[in-house]
Formats: C-alpha cells, sequence, structure tokens
C-alpha cells in the first residue's frame, strides 16, 4: 500500500481547481474564469486498489496586495512545503514568460519531484505544443510532465499511476468514502461565491466574503441562511442589484448546487453587509475561512 501528498501549484486561472475536480471526479473546489478564484487549501483524496492519494488545491500564487492576498500565497507555500509531490500547474496556451518565474522557483526549492502539468490543451494547437513545452523544459528538470485538459480530459488513469510511483509505503489517511474533509459550511459558502465570481464583475467578486450564519435541516429539506460580506457600500448595491434582482440571481444559481450537494431541498437566504477593508483585517480573514493562519 502506497500513501501520499500531491499539491496542486501554480498561477491564478491554470486550472488547478479544475483539476481537482477532475481528479476526485466530484466537484470539490469552486471554480471560475476570473484569477484568484480558490482562497485557501481544498483536500481532496483520490483511492486506487493499493494506494491512497491525498490532493491539495492551493491559491494561485500571485503579486499580493492585500493581507488576504499575502495570506493565500503563504498557504500555497505552506501546502507544497509538506508533500511528497509537487504537480506545478501551467496554461499550456502560453509560452514560459517572466511571470512563470517566481512560482516555479518555489516550486523547485520544495526539494521533491515536480510534474509538469501542462494544461488546456484542448485549445492549443498541436503545431505549439512542443515549442510550449520545449519553453518550460529549458528552465527545470521536470520529474514528469503530462500535457492535458483539466476540463475536456476523461482519463487520467496514467497521471494516477505515475503519481503513485513517487508515493511512499504507508497506510490509508482517510477512510475510503472520504473525498474531501473541508467542512459543509465551507463548501456551501463557496458555491455562493462561485456564483458572485460568475455573476459580478471588477472588484465586487474579489470584495466579497460568504459566511452560513443559519443552517437547519427541517423535515422537508434545508433552511440556510448566508450573508456576504463586501468592503463598501457600492459594492453592496452593485450585490443587490435593482430591486434585488442581482441577489435573486445569485440566490437561485447557488441553490441549484446546493440542492445537489446536500441531496435534499434547500430553502436559502442571502444578506449583503458591509465590512470596510475587511480584506486587510486579519481577524476577518480567518473568521471567513480563508488563507493561511499562522497558529
Ligand atoms: N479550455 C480549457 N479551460 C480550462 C481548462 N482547465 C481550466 N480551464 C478554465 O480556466 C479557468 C480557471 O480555472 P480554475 O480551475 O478556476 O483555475 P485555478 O488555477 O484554480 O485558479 P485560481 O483558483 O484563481 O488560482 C476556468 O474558466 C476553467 O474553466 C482546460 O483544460 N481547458
Ligand atoms: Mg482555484
Amino acid at each position: 500500500m502506497r500513501f501520499g501528498f500531491v499539491a496542486l501549484a501554480g498561477r491564478p486561472n491554470a486550472g488547478k481547481s479544475t483539476l481537482i475536480n477532475a481528479l476526485v471526479n466530484e466537484k470539490i473546489a469552486i471554480v471560475s474564469p476570473k484569477p484568484q478564484t480558490t482562497r485557501s487549501e481544498i483536500r481532496g483524496i483520490v483511492n486506487t486498489e493499493d494506494a491512497q492519494i491525498v490532493f491539495t488545491d492551493t491559491p494561485g500564487i500571485h503579486k499580493a496586495n492585500t493581507r488576504l492576498e499575502t495570506r493565500m500565497n503563504k498557504e500555497a507555500s505552506n501546502v507544497i512545503q509538506g508533500v511528497d509531490v509537487i504537480y506545478l500547474i501551467v496554461d499550456g496556451t502560453k509560452p514560459y514568460g517572466s511571470g512563470d518565474e517566481f512560482v516555479l522557483n518555489m516550486v523547485a526549492q520544495a526539494g521533491v519531484p515536480v510534474f509538469l502539468i501542462f494544461n488546456k490543451i484542448d485549445q492549443l494547437p498541436k503545431e505549439k505544443v512542443l515549442k510550449h513545452l520545449t519553453s518550460w523544459q529549458n528552465r527545470f528538470t521536470f520529474a514528469e510532465f503530462f500535457p492535458l485538459s483539466a476540463l475536456k480530459g476523461k482519463d487520467f488513469e496514467d497521471l494516477l499511476e505515475t503519481t503513485i510511483r513517487y508515493l511512499p509505503e504507508g497506510d490509508a489517511m482517510y477512510p475510503r468514502e472520504v473525498v474531501s474533509d473541508n467542512p459543509e459550511n465551507f463548501r456551501i459558502a463557496e458555491i455562493i461565491r462561485e456564483k458572485i465570481l460568475y455573476l459580478t464583475e471588477e472588484e465586487v467578486p474579489h470584495a466579497a466574503a460568504v459566511v452560513i450564519e443559519r443552517k437547519e435541516y427541517v423535515k422537508d429539506g434545508c433552511e440556510i441562511q448566508a450573508m456576504i460580506l463586501v468592503e463598501r457600500q457600492g459594492q453592496k448595491g452593485i450585490l443587490i442589484g435593482k430591486q434585488g434582482s442581482m441577489l435573486k440571481k445569485i440566490g437561485t444559481a447557488a441553490r441549484k448546487d446546493i440542492e445537489q450537494f446536500l441531496d435534499c431541498h434547500v430553502r436559502l437566504s442571502l444578506f449583503v453587509r458591509v465590512e470596510k477593508d475587511w480584506r486587510d483585517i486579519d481577524n476577518r480573514i480567518t473568521q471567513y475561512g480563508y488563507g493561511h493562519t499562522d497558529e
């Protein structure tokens, strides 16, 4: 039996969360076209006949402008330090560029095998694959490389089998039926945040935090009350929308996904509150469950 940890690391928007969902075959991490979607580590567990792999999705590493972003980067670097293998996930549609250097150095310093996961090949013309791949391989000796599409790909068996060869002997840490160990309320809050990321623009999605204030199972389903925190009055106005139209859209989209996740009928009430500059206040960031905490 083999057991080990694998970190999914890379720049924002590379497709890390899409890949962890594909690997565990369940949507455990939210995904969006906007950078900096993931704010904290998300564990996903894969079992084969003779191995258990604990994958950890991490926030995309980027130049931080707020305390929240600093803590997101720290979360990623912290996860990278304690794993057996790192997947460096890159957007294969672009060749290696100067913006990739920081992340590459960071994963290289961890001193464990790094797999180059060359993602989004469904969008890359065949004649460019080799050119872009070579631009990466010239920079670092990757233990393995896998060109793939996290979004369209179906068969990740080869990737899993190769990964297992790099893991030590050991016993499973999680029971076989566990796919993710993130608390249920956190996953519900993340589903709501995903809809905000899709439906709003510019600063609004990045300034939004979601907290579940009440969740109660009743005889015909589940009642959930969630609070969306934003930094400014203007952002609150945008989130609520004309006669509550935006909040209604977010609520309807989120409710459908939450019903699927909890497998029951859901009544969802959303509220919006201004928590001025929360992204620079450590206590708030911790309270909402984002980024790395020192203690
Ligand atoms: N065409 C294509 N799009 C992809 C692929 N993988 C991810 N995407 C898209 O890329 C965008 C970003 O995907 P995410 O999985 O959220 O990226 P991430 O690396 O987790 O981003 P952060 O959480 O912000 O660090 C989404 O719109 C995905 O649908 C792929 O293989 N092909
Ligand atoms: Mg992500």
